[in-house]
């Protein structure tokens, strides 16, 4: 039996920069209120393992999965792509058309691994997230991905894979420790869809026009990282993420992301993966998805 510690490089020590903010609030970067996300070298592991950590931690870190010389060709492509459209770039326009971007997220090493994960064919949503935040721009709330795509199979993972170095304070993503065993205190906000709206309400029609994309609710658990770590226990973890490595984690795992207090853009996709034979959530699959469009809406009377 391996020792759980030949998993993984055990992190010496870890001394976030000071001054880490996420949506504006400052961070407590105490050791028990922040840390290093666990390395998990794929190689090195079973798919067993891999299903233990994951059960464990609610999260893999994978540092160096995919190819650095890929993911640096890609940060490349959609810096020119934001370059040529000025303000005017969508995330959507950047994941858009992105030949080399689908072939890092579609085929080779990432199927593979999730794959190996999942053990058995895989299928992942046609919807690609891009996100490209400047420097000074903010973070994202925290929130777990159910309630955005839980119209199939719970078994889903999330891969965030940043395009270039994305050191602390360019503002990678962060995961909340243990926040996946929280199932039965974030009950409510688990079992919520962020596409049923009111019908009975003034705004209904600009819902079903697409004039609106929420009535109230974004699918945020909390617009306070701060109060929200305290009230849930465990640390932020995050890294000084490097081009090749990924992040994947489940629908129930609470993640937010750091402010890029840099001068450069922050880039990264986050695209999803399950078993082929399990139910998929129809907003996200197709030549186009209806994402959150008028066609993905569930109305009801509260
Ligand atoms: O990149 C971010 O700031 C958020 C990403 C995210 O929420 C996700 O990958 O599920
Ligand atoms: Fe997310």
């Amino acid at each position: 039996m391996n020792s759980p510690t030949s998993l993984s490089t055990p992190p010496p020590t870890f001394t976030p920069p000071s001054g880490l903010t996420s949506l504006g609030l400052a961070l407590d970067l105490a050791p028990q209120a922040f840390g290093e996300l666990r390395a998990t070298h794929e190689a090195q592991v079973t798919p067993a393992e891999l299903r233990e950590r994951m059960l464990e931690d609610g999260y893999l870190y994978l540092p160096g999965l995919l190819d650095r010389e890929q993911v640096l060709n890609i940060q490349r492509l959609v810096t020119e792509r934001i370059a040529q459209g000025g303000n005017s770039h969508s995330s959507h326009d950047l994941a858009q058309n992105n030949a080399p971007l689908a072939e890092l997220l579609y085929t080779g090493r990432m199927i593979e691994f999730y794959e190996k994960l999942l053990g058995g064919p895989v299928k992942h949503f046609d919807h690609t997230w891009f996100r490209a935040v400047a420097g000074g721009g903010s973070g994202t709330y925290p929130h777990c991905d159910i309630v955005y795509m839980g119209r199939g199979t719970f078994n889903l993972c999330t891969a965030w894979v940043p395009m270039g170095d994305v050191p602390l304070d360019v503002g990678g993503l962060m995961v909340l420790e243990h926040s996946h065993r929280q199932a039965a205190t974030l009950a409510n906000y688990l079992q919520r869809d962020v596409d049923v709206y009111c019908t009975n309400r003034q705004d209904a029609p600009d819902i079903e026009s697409g004039a609106k994309t929420w009535q109230d609710w974004d699918g945020r658990l909390s617009s306070d990282p701060v109060s929200l770590r305290a009230k849930l226990g465990g640390r932020w973890l995050s890294t000084n993420f490097q081009a090749g490595d990924v992040l994947t984690f489940g629908m129930g795992t609470v993640h937010a992301s750091l402010d890029n207090r840099s001068n450069r853009f922050r880039l990264s996709s986050d695209s999803r993966y399950q078993l082929a034979s399990e139910p998929a959530d129809e907003r996200w699959i197709g030549a186009n998805p209806i994402a959150h469009g008028p066609a993905g809406k569930i109305g009801k009377i509260c």
